[in-house]
């Protein structure tokens, strides 16, 4: 067996902090980020008190719904350096993804899908990763400094670290907003193991503004700067995974996956500038597709249309559930119907059940003569068949 020869280390450039900083700000915009901020990790004893403590008051109140991961590793998640030990500073890189259109013009559209504008191209997840990992290659091929790369998945709380960093500042409906990019920012995180001098934070612009908190279609905002969570839409359509109540269907409206109500009508948007990346535009399979088409994906269709897009990670089952509630509250019943029935007697008992309530919603009339109570094996199904029934009586 032959050896290669050991391949030689190369020499750590030296730089000062200010110089290392500046460097990594350069590297990271050529690469595509469009921001770059610096913030130390280690917390003043009074900021991470305050994180956990409103960490523990959404916890407390149960907003997380079914996200019962947010409540472990809870030091962690506010606490850079509780994650990592050695991690000293925090560099938050952001990317804009601000939509060419008003994402509030589908909505009234209600026979297309609304499909929230961060999901309409390339999965986010792994734009950001790919641009992490280059970043951090190149500072440890540079300059040999410990770091770990962190995107969304990671138990961190982005939003307060970007707003240390000066990229923005948590407004009213919880995201950070921007001076220079409105709402429209992905958020990811290098941490880094030497401490680089820290750009200003940022501090809150909301003023007397509310405009967030009164678009909200399900009204997931208790108060201003606090969200509950299990109430809202892109909660509702990609995280929670059974069917969703019923006095929240109809609030859905033609939102089949996430929800920009609250970001859109942000007046700091004025000054957002189109993305840049072209990974993240809208590809044209999923900016604005018509429901009664997307009610007929098997599973082999849903997993081709969705390669490499956020979508295709809830799976085809908790997607058609979404699209049969937007069925159902179509007001184009001649497009809706036949998609409805198509999808009455689908595998999955999760589509079934949404399925008869769009049916209800749609041709109540119709929900005597094409019950399936007796046949259905289901107990759930067999609720909705039930309640479809009510419905139709009070609709007589
Ligand atoms: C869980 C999660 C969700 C949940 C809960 C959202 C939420 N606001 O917490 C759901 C599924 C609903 C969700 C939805 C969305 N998400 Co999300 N989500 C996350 C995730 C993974 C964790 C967030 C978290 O820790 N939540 C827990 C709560 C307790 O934290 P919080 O919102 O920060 O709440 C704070 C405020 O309430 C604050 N607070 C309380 N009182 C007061 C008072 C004042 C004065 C202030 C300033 C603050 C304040 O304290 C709390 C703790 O800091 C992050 C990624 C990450 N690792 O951080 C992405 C993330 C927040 N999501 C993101 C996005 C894009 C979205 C959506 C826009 C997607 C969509 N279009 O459908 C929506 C927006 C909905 C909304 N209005 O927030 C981006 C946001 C980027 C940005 N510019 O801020 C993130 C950062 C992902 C990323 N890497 O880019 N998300
Ligand atoms: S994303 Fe939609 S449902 Fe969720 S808080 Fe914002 S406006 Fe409300
Ligand atoms: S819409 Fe108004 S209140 Fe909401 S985040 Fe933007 S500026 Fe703040």
């Amino acid at each position: 067996m032959s050896r290669r020869p050991p391949v030689p280390k190369r020499k750590p450039k030296p730089a000062s902090p200010a110089e290392l900083r500046d460097a990594i700000r350069d590297e990271a915009l050529r690469l595509g980020f469009d921001a770059v901020g610096f913030a130390p990790a280690n917390l003043a004893p009074e900021a991470r008190e305050q994180r956990l403590q409103r960490l523990g008051e959404f916890l407390g109140a149960g907003w997380q719904g079914d996200m019962g991961w947010l409540g472990e590793r809870t030091e962690q998640r506010a606490d850079p350096q509780t994650l990592w030990q050695d991690a000293k500073t925090v560099v938050s890189l952001a990317i804009n993804y601000a939509p060419p259109t008003d994402p509030l013009e589908i909505l009234r559209v209600d026979e297309r899908a609304a499909i929230s504008v961060y999901a309409q191209g390339r999965d986010y997840h792994e734009v950001m990763k790919s641009k992490l990992k280059a970043l951090g290659r190149f500072i440890w091929d540079t300059y040999r400094h410990g770091l770990k790369v962190f995107v969304d998945t990671a138990p961190l709380m982005e939003k307060p670290m970007a707003q240390m960093a000066g990229h923005g500042w948590q407004g009213k409906h919880t995201n950070l907003v921007s001076r220079r990019f409105g709402s429209w920012l992905f958020l990811g995180e290098i941490l880094l193991s030497v401490e680089l001098p820290a750009d200003q934070p940022e501090s809150d612009h909301c003023g007397q503004c509310r405009a967030c908190l009164d678009i909200c279609p399900t009204q997931a905002f208790p108060a201003p700067y606090r969200l509950e969570a299990r109430r809202c839409i892109s909660y509702l359509t990609i995280e929670h995974e059974g069917p969703i109540d019923r006095e929240l269907r109809p609030l859905l409206g033609n939102r089949i996956y996430g929800c920009d109500d609250c970001l859109a009508v942000c007046p700091w948007n004025k000054f957002a500038q189109e993305a840049r990346e072209t990974a993240l535009m809208p590809r044209p399979a999923l900016n604005a597709p018509l429901l009664a088409e997307l009610a007929t994906l098997d599973d082999a269709a849903f997993r081709k249309r969705f390669a490499g897009t956020a979508i295709k990670r809830i799976g085809r089952d908790r997607f058609l559930r979404n699209v049969a509630y937007a069925l159902g509250n179509s007001t184009s019943r001649d497009d809706a119907l036949p998609a409805i029935e198509g999808l009455l007697d689908d595998s999955s008992p999760l589509v079934r059940g949404s399925a008869v309530w769009a049916l209800s919603q749609v041709a109540p009339e119709q929900v005597a003569q094409r019950q399936r109570t007796a046949q259905e094996a289901d107990p759930k199904v067999r609720a909705e068949w039930r309640e479809a029934l009510v419905t139709r009586k009070a609709h007589e």
